[in-house]
């Protein structure tokens, strides 16, 4: 194989995964309920197919074969979570010996391996008896949050390395209190923003409580979606609604995660309208005090606007959608599966901006990836065929590529996700794993995809 696009030497190659995606067992072995076994429970059939968060890949139990795959296609680091519930049952008070007993075997296996575990801490799946008593909407489970991550450490970061609060915390914002997609389901902008600063919050407390435990060396981090926000036009009133659509979209969690702060703009919006959240003021140099060590994004699709077309009645509730409207670019790329634009030079456009406006902080793409319907579609000689998703891949490194000419510090690249996996609402709908998962025996087979990863990793490019 001849390389065109050589890598940086230990740039890493792999996967990220979530643990309501992909563990199953969802009520055995002491796990508590979450969010989204309640949400089942109770409305089954908000899930594609009334499928639920117990019918997974069993990576539960199948967790060392799964490893033995991520070897065989030269993953040299893997990203999972840990599920809160599963570790602390009721979210506070007791630890699971059964769930401190699976996570290390993971973690040992992962090393035994010579794969790297990148630990995030919360990928969406609060414990439901905390949101029964708000979530982060409520300052007290900020500080569950905070003990349970100081558990996390003491428990396993003598071999954990790579750490993160949190995977996309604006999407639980999003789903759960502006846009109706996610548990609780409530449509509140103020309560919406008192969550997302609480979140920013149990984030820095998190970092902090790190940092002061002993003999604990590795880096901390987060792992932000960032959608790059593109103007209809040049025209001041389109960039001005790009600009604000980043304020409210990414620089809400990017400022205070690596700068410290939240911006100053979106501050004054959110006064203006009377919907700044409630903050003590220690938390402020809290959040100063404790930025990231490293930055994961997760990339999927841009954000296109223009300015608004009609003046937003003042009567109706405040949303961030008052200030642009979306913008639909003629002969934009689709994935028509997802309904999401592929552009892959946004991937360069955000490490630029890393580069330039956020002290070109080490990142590295934590999720990426082409979900496709009805896969077995491209089925041939048992495997399937997925040449899309091998030109989507190339796509987005080539740009990953160039950036790092540029002087980005881009350490990795990591697809979403290794096998096919339960996604939230869409369940089974979409899949995008290097390996397809038969549902109903679980068995693995690789895709196309998974061979040329493979070669991409031992080359350190394509
Ligand atoms: C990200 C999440 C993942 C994953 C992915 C694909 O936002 O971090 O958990 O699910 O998106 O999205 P979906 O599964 O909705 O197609």
């Amino acid at each position: 194989m001849t390389v065109q696009y050589q890598f940086p030497d230990n740039f890493w190659w792999g996967s990220a995964t979530s643990a309501t995606q992909i563990e199953g067992a969802a009520f055995e072995e002491g796990k508590g309920m979450n969010i989204w076994d309640y949400w089942y429970e109770t409305e089954p059939d908000r899930f594609f197919d009334g499928i639920g968060p117990e019918t997974t890949s069993d990576f539960y139990r199948q967790y060392k074969e799964d490893i033995q795959r991520m070897k065989d296609i030269g993953h040299n680091s893997f990203r999972f979570s840990i599920s809160w519930s599963r570790l602390i049952p009721g979210g506070r008070g007791e630890v699971n010996a059964q769930a401190v007993d699976f996570y290390n075997r993971v973690i040992n296996e992962l090393l035994k391996h010579d794969i790297e575990p990148f630990v995030n801490l919360y990928h969406f799946d609060m414990p439901k008896e905390l949101q029964d008593i708000g979530g982060f909407e409520n300052r007290q489970v900020v500080l569950w949050y905070e003990a349970y991550a100081s558990v996390c450490f003491e428990l396993f970061g003598d071999r954990v390395k790579k750490w993160f609060t949190f995977n996309e915390p604006i999407v639980p914002v999003e789903g759960g209190y502006l846009y109706d997609f996610h548990y609780p389901n409530i449509v509140d902008a103020k309560k919406a923003f008192q969550v997302a600063y609480h979140t920013m919050l149990a984030s820095a407390l998190a970092i902090r409580a790190y940092r002061r435990l002993d003999g604990q060396d590795g880096q901390i981090g987060i792992i932000l979606n960032l959608t790059p926000s593109y103007p209809r036009s040049q025209h001041p009133a389109d960039v001005k609604a790009a600009h604000t659509a980043d304020l409210f979209f990414n620089r809400s969690f990017l400022d205070p995660a690596v700068l410290g702060e939240f911006p100053q703009d979106l501050v004054e919006i959110l006064r203006e309208h009377d919907h700044l959240p409630v903050v003590e003021q220690e938390d402020l140099t809290v959040i100063k005090e404790n930025t990231v060590d490293l930055l994961g994004v997760n990339y999927y699709q841009p954000r296109r606007v223009k300015a608004k077309e009609h003046t937003p009645n003042p009567d109706s509730p405040f949303m961030p959608e008052w200030f642009f409207d979306p913008y639909e670019m003629p002969g934009r790329k689709m994935n028509p599966y997802r309904g999401w634009e592929i552009y892959e030079k946004g991937i360069y456009d955000i490490m630029i901006n890393l580069r330039d406006n956020y002290g070109n902080i080490d990142s590295f793409i934590s999720e990426n990836g082409m979900g496709v319907q009805d896969e077995e579609r491209f089925l041939k000689d048992g495997r399937i065929e997925d040449d899309y998703r091998i030109d989507f891949i190339k796509g987005h490194l080539t740009w990953l590529h160039r950036a790092i000419e540029e002087g980005c510090h881009a350490k990795g690249y990591h697809l979403w996700t290794f096998m096919d996996n339960w996604s939230w609402m869409n369940a089974y709908k979409n899949r995008y794993g290097f390996y397809s998962v038969n549902l109903h025996t679980k068995e693995r087979t690789p895709k196309k995809s998974a061979y040329w990863m493979k070669e991409v990793a031992k080359h350190n490019g394509f």
